[in-house]
């Protein structure tokens, strides 16, 4: 049971957070000067964080599901963190609103009325998914640098921040989804390449595995929402005026530019 010292510290870790979002700043992390935290306490300060927002969920993201990411950022565990309605853009980013954007390729999976009796198995994605897009997610770690434990960045609601789906919401099944290739630009230089069987060997175990542990977190879902399935390959810093286009093999491309 958590006693009251603890939700008050949950509060104002959660507040300290959304305050670093708002008002476009980094923090330190919280480790540091709580070095008791732990991973379900971290989460405890996502879903505070994430009501503080008052704004609907629209889906939840998985995180460092990918052996680029994990190696990237220094965090070897999983997991994932949740999406807000402001966080969808379309084509355009807004530098200003932000603090150190990275952008990542990621397959996302639409949903609808999913069974939240059981755990689910990753051949039954296959099945309950209503479709997938080509995605690029856009992270933005409120710690200074971009770096982070495992408990910071659970708290942080995985550095959420923005992200942007492909035209169409593709049908399934669709062959050897996890072989289509990605190919990143940035202003016209290929930055990274991957495929989508990086993450933890295919979207569908990715997705399977996110939606079980949010679903043995109590996680509530709305009845359609979306599953960003997780980095494919390591993030790309933006600033003003970069372009970044985003090819998948056979299933589309994506571009988002950066503005003021
Ligand atoms: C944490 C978020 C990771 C992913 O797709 O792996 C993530 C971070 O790298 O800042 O979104
Ligand atoms: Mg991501």
């Amino acid at each position: 049971m958590n006693s009251p010292k603890n939700t008050d510290r949950t509060a104002a870790l959660a507040a300290a957070l959304h305050a670093a979002e708002r008002e476009v700043r980094e923090i330190d992390g919280i480790v540091p000067a709580h070095p008791d935290l732990t991973l379900d306490d971290a989460y405890a300060i996502q879903r505070a964080l994430v009501a503080l927002y008052e704004r609907p969920v629209v889906g939840l993201k998985a995180a460092l599901t990918s052996r680029a990411k994990q190696v990237a950022m220094n965090v070897t565990q999983p997991g994932y963190g949740t999406l807000l309605d402001f966080m969808k853009v379309d084509g355009t980013l807004r530098r200003s609103e932000l603090i150190h954007p990275r952008v990542e390729p990621e397959i996302a999976l639409f949903f609808e009325d999913l069974p939240t009796d059981r755990m689910l198995a990753s051949d039954e994605i296959a099945v309950l998914a209503t479709g997938f897009a080509p995605a690029l997610e856009v992270i933005d770690s409120r710690y200074k640098k971009f770096k982070f434990t495992a408990v910071d960045v659970y708290a942080d609601n995985c550095s959420s921040s923005r992200f942007m789906l492909g035209r169409d919401v593709l049908p399934l099944p669709h062959p050897q989804l996890e072989l289509a290739g990605v190919v990143l630009e940035k202003n016209g230089d290929i930055v990274q390449t991957g495929a989508p069987a990086a993450v933890l060997g295919h979207p569908f175990t990715s997705a399977a595995f996110v939606l079980n542990l949010a679903i043995a977190h109590g996680v509530q879902l709305p009845r359609r929402f979306v599953l960003l399935t997780g980095g494919i390959t390591e993030a790309v810093p933006v600033e003003v005026g970069d372009v970044i286009r985003c090819r998948f093999g056979g299933i589309g491309e994506i571009s988002l530019s950066v503005t003021e």
